[in-house]
């Protein structure tokens, strides 16, 4: 073997050993660099002679394409194994959350909503429906609160910049549902109405801005306050289970008189608001049509996130929205 090809087979052996493209790179100036066996080698050839310098000439051609060849082959096989291994560590996994054991369940606020409905359907009522978008008859007029009223403020209405000004509103509670159904169906009537609901509150341990209550409403012969104490104990029975206490106050709202606020016990033994009800105004009754003097009933509104926060012991009401799948995943 001629000293061309010996320099030519221990420079390839180099660059077959070369585990990386960066140590690769870092051989090239001994292997082909100036300083390199097969450059000197070229400088020498002045030193033959004439005859014998063509000939030697092509052999160190030969050899340093050679080199070359291995070296561009070389480096071209190890970036693609880098770039391959980049690729399979820097992957996404979006298949995370995929486990076919857990496809997922019912978020808790549907969850106690539809228990709910389980629990009022069994006591022989029908569930009804109404816009998240109404006009102010719905939200406030036919519930006897006119313009003047000062009620109107402690509604915390989103409006929408819609016609008139405050003339078209995000729902700010769900007892429109009541006018809807009185318009369109006659007496006996026993409805809820669970739906999304509206507020300009702003969120912290037990409110939030938008929400979910439900309503109840009640239109029979001979109805007394007896009857609603009795449907709101019984429901808080289904629902809770017998070792949460429940309690009504008195309390005012234009569409019920008298009103009151139903309020639930708390391990800490404080109590939470969990709605208001009363017997229905005979004002909203003539409103609708409907004559007071044979017709009488009551209503209830519950926020659905409270009674979610309590029957899941949750610290926070700002918890059901956060949408945390670790904290979700626990119900
Ligand atoms: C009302 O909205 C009445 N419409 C309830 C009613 C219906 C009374 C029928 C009489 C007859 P109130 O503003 O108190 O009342 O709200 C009722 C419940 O909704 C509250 O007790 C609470 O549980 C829930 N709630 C109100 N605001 C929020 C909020 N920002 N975040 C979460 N829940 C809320």
């Amino acid at each position: 073997m001629s000293f061309y090809e010996t320099l030519a087979n221990d420079a390839v052996a180099a660059i077959e050993d070369a585990a990386d493209v960066e140590t690769l790179d870092g051989l090239r100036p001994t292997l082909l660099g100036k300083k390199a066996g097969l450059t000197s080698a070229k400088s020498q050839l002045g030193t033959l002679e004439p005859d014998q310098r063509k000939e030697a000439g092509q052999r160190l051609n030969v050899a340093r394409q050679l080199v070359e060849a291995a070296f561009a082959s070389r480096r071209d096989a190890l970036a693609a194994s880098a770039r391959a291994e980049a690729l399979e560590t820097e992957r996404l996994d979006l298949t995370e959350f995929q486990s076919k054991t857990s496809p997922g369940h019912l978020h808790l606020v549907t969850q106690a909503r539809d228990r709910l409905e389980d629990v009022f359907v069994g006591m022989g009522y029908t569930i009804a429906e109404g816009p998240e978008v109404e006009t102010a008859w719905y939200n406030f007029e036919a519930l006897n609160i006119p313009e003047w009223h000062p009620a109107r403020g402690s509604f915390d209405t989103i409006f929408v910049n819609l016609g008139e000004p405050e003339a078209v509103m995000l729902r700010s509670h769900t007892s429109p549902v009541q006018i809807r159904t009185m318009e369109n169906q006659k007496p006996p009537i026993y409805i809820i109405a669970p739906g999304r609901t509206f507020r300009t509150d702003t969120a912290d341990a037990t409110h939030l801005p938008a929400f979910n209550q439900i309503e109840g409403l009640v239109i029979d012969r001979n109805i007394t306050m007896g009857d609603l104490a009795g449907t709101i104990d019984t429901f808080v029975r289904a629902f809770f289970g017998e070792e949460v206490k429940s309690r009504l106050r008195p309390s005012y709202f234009p569409f019920t008189e008298p009103s009151a606020e139903f309020d639930i016990s708390r391990d800490d033994g404080s109590w939470l608001e969990l709605g208001g009800c009363g017997m229905v105004n005979p004002q909203v009754l003539r409103n609708c049509g409907i004559d007071p003097d044979e017709w009488q009933g009551f209503a209830f509104g519950f926020g659905i996130d409270r009674l979610a926060v309590m029957r899941y012991q949750l610290d926070d009401i700002r918890e059901l929205v956060n949408n945390d799948v670790r904290f979700l995943r626990q119900f």
